[in-house]
């Protein structure tokens, strides 16, 4: 049985998210999250919104599987201290990186091309969301999660 983990994170200034490619930008105004319950986010941030997790708390290693052009599965949920290891099973190279800088250490296009595996651990609780800067944007296109658990 899995429970599904809804949860509202005001994450990114939107100019954040669509220029995406001119990453770097850091934040002049830290987000908060005062105004959740209205239905229209502010307009100056974006509503990360709810997904369903596939459970993977019962296990110590867990496995997403990149392809050409998706994270598989892309919604995972493990416990705290659980290793996620990321398999570049595509064609392509592709790369793993957080949507919040400096949320975990990235796996680099370089280290990640067809073949490659690359594994980050999730020491701490939350919902980390990551993309894949080639076919992606912070928040769209070639997207993933974990979500960390006690
Ligand atoms: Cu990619």
């Amino acid at each position: 049985m899995r429970i599904p983990r809804t949860a509202l994170v005001a994450l990114l200034p939107l100019g954040l998210a669509i220029g995406l490619a001119a990453c770097g930008e850091s934040d002049s105004s830290a987000p908060n999250d005062r105004d959740d319950a209205s239905d229209e986010a502010v307009e100056s941030e974006e509503t990360v919104e709810e997904v369903e997790y596939e459970d993977y708390t019962d296990s110590d290693e867990v496995l997403v599987e990149a392809t050409d052009n998706r994270f598989t599965d892309q919604y995972v949920e493990v416990k705290a201290g659980t290793t996620v290891e990321f398999v570049n099973d595509g064609l392509n190279p592709h790369n793993v990186f957080p949507s919040e800088d400096d949320a975990f250490e990235p796996i680099e296009t370089e280290n990640f091309d067809s073949g490659d595996e690359g594994s980050v651990t999730f020491d701490e609780t939350g919902e980390f969301l990551y993309y894949c800067t080639l076919h992606g944007t912070r928040t769209k296109g070639m997207v993933g999660r974990v979500n960390v658990v006690e």
